[in-house]
């Protein structure tokens, strides 16, 4: 069914036509479609197949046209038309308060401006008040609409949204009132960032936990407080949002409000095929209205012929259509994580001892860990006649506790793609991370040039966060991501999926294509602190949304599988 990329399709004609300056009267017609698709129940293929386009209100000649080709092309001609007048991106801007259409086109016209950053730019070095019709009180309100629409973008990284749903759901959990409670959303799915937290309690009597819920500490502002839904912000302008639903439909609300929207409407269009219908409180049958699941979650997805899907898949990335056919990834778990590969030290910028992370280690259940501390450049690395005595403490404390410690190192991999440290030192160490630290801004032949030669070098077992993207914070750094991951194919060099969770690189999309291309993936959490060992999870996280297995994960080996492998390398 293409009734969502039809939608898409008219809404950014539309957004473009205005943008071109066209006829008004036409970009409105383009927006009714667009809504009256949006409503319609049965795939618009149907109707086109059955020449019955004419029918929709609102659907005249020339975009019943535009539908057609649009379905056999995946684009029109209007479309492209317009695209090469004005890209595609320039819609962005529309979104911003005190931006219109003729203004975009002109921004764009005059000053070449794309993006939001640019615009912003422009207003402060005052290139704007230049532009006829620009007044300081006119880029004064571009101005704050910027800032508006950046906060409206806001979406927390997940480890800060997790954090404050634990607290919510510990505390509405003393409730003798509350049966079941579920943080759904894209926080259920482990999604890197999060727009709102959707949290369901089944219950019997739900206004004891709305009271409770809209009194909670630590709410700055209560956006709406009834008996079945309540809705608050938190810190971070977190927004909030708790329903209380019968236990009889617990299942089908926390499948509904798990989503995504893309997975729960390719859901329901597989539902629609055995003539069953499903929404937020059961699947019923289509014809004679009876409820066929709705409790438990496991009965929403049987009743439709599929396995229970772990949410962090459910993404429309494939995981129906392996679900169907009984192919889902046994994805890998926190218990299979059998060490640690990536961990700081006081030789270096961490703040605890060779030992106290050993031991942090041995309370997690792990059968090793690896101490992988920085080489200089970094004021804070360790200096290569330094290594020596740290490898000693490292074995010292080894045999002291019993426990297999890993000397390593994260080396710096320099703009040539040389290592910054005496490959007399490296060749004492048990495993060597290699990463970028300095001099990100290259242009992407160099910058994956760097990596991959740094890859080519034997000696080398992991690129830890190949990106270097920071959560919110800054871009990665532009790489060819295809290009490592083919290196590491050629080489059997292994790329981190970093748990530190304001990186979380590899991202999900990526590892997901390092998984299919066999590359072996390490989730190493960058440990400073013995506590930071727990955000394995994070890591754990994204390599389930990559739908990675055990096998794929270098850190689910023993630690004799594990040296074996770190041979093969060097
Ligand atoms: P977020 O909050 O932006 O990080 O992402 P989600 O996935 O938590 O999305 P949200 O909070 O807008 O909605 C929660 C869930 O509700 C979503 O994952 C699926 C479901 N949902 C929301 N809108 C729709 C919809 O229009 N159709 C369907 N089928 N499900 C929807
Ligand atoms: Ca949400
Ligand atoms: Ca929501």
């Amino acid at each position: 069914m293409k009734n969502a990329e039809v939608v898409a399709m008219l809404e950014e004609t539309a957004d473009l036509m205005e943008i071109a300056g066209e006829n008004p009267f036409k970009a409105r017609a383009y927006r009714k479609a667009a809504e009256a698709i949006a409503a319609l129940k049965e795939p618009i293929e149907e109707l086109v197949r059955a020449k019955r386009l004419n029918t929709i209100e609102g659907i005249g000649e020339s975009i019943a046209r535009d539908i057609t080709e649009f379905l056999q092309r995946g684009t029109t001609t209007r479309l492209e038309q317009l695209r090469s007048k004005y890209p595609p991106q320039l819609r962005t801007l529309l979104e911003i308060q005190g931006v219109g259409p003729r203004t975009v086109a002109m921004l764009y016209d005059r000053l070449k401006i794309t993006t939001v950053d640019e615009l912003e730019e422009a207003a402060k070095s005052g290139k704007l008040t230049k532009l006829p019709g620009m007044g300081e009180q006119k880029v004064k309100n571009i101005l704050e609409g910027i800032q508006l629409w950046r906060q409206h973008q806001g979406r927390v990284p997940l480890y800060i949204a997790l954090d404050i749903a634990e607290r919510i759901v510990s505390a509405l959990k003393e409730l003798p009132e509350v049966e079941q409670i579920l943080p759904a959303g894209s926080l259920r799915r482990w999604k890197e960032t999060v727009g709102d937290l959707d949290i369901l309690v089944a219950t019997r009597n739900s206004q004891p936990i709305m009271d409770k819920f809209v009194n909670l500490p630590e709410v700055q502002k209560v956006l709406a407080h009834g008996t079945t839904k309540s809705s608050v912000l938190m810190a971070n302008n977190l927004q909030v949002d708790l329903r209380a639903v019968e236990p009889e439909s617990f299942g089908a609300a926390a499948q509904y409000f798990t989503g995504s929207k893309a997975h729960n409407i390719a859901l329901r269009n597989l539902a629609l095929k055995r003539g069953l219908t499903i929404n937020e409180y059961g699947v019923f049958k289509e014809a004679t209205g009876e409820k066929v699941a709705g409790e438990t979650e496991e009965g929403v997805y049987e009743a439709v012929g599929l396995l229970w899907i772990p949410p962090e898949l459910r993404e429309d990335r494939g995981e129906l259509e392996a679900a169907a056919k009984g192919a889902l990834p046994r994805l890998v778990t926190l218990e299979d994580i059998r060490g640690e590969t990536h961990a700081h030290t006081k030789w270096s910028d961490g703040f605890a001892t060779v030992e106290e992370m050993a031991r942090a280690a041995m309370e997690r259940g792990y059968e090793y860990i690896a101490i992988t501390d920085h080489s200089p450049p970094m004021g804070w690395g360790v200096k290569p006649e330094d290594f020596k005595r740290l490898i000693r403490e490292i074995r010292m404390v080894s045999d002291k506790l019993g426990f297999p410690i890993l000397a390593g190192i994260e080396v710096d991999i320099a703009p040539d793609g040389s290592l910054h440290m005496d490959e007399e030192v490296l060749r004492q160490l048990d495993i060597i991370i290699a990463a970028v630290h300095s001099a990100m801004r290259m242009d992407i032949n160099a910058m994956t040039r760097r990596i991959t030669k740094a890859m080519e070098n034997p000696l080398v077992h992991i690129i830890s966060h190949p990106t270097g993207r920071l959560i919110n914070q800054r871009p990665p750094y532009e790489v060819d991501i295809y290009g490592l991951i083919d290196k590491a194919r050629e080489t059997g060099v292994a790329l981190e999926i970093n748990a530190s969770p304001e990186r979380l690189d590899l991202n999900d999309e990526n590892a997901r294509a390092a998984k299919e291309a066999g590359v072996m993936l390490s989730i190493g959490t960058d440990a400073h602190r013995p506590e930071h060992l727990d955000f394995i999870r994070f890591g754990v996280a994204v390599a389930r949304r990559a739908w990675c297995e055990p096998q794929n994960i270098l850190n689910t080996k023993s630690y004799a599988e594990l040296i074996e492998w770190l041979k093969t390398r060097s």
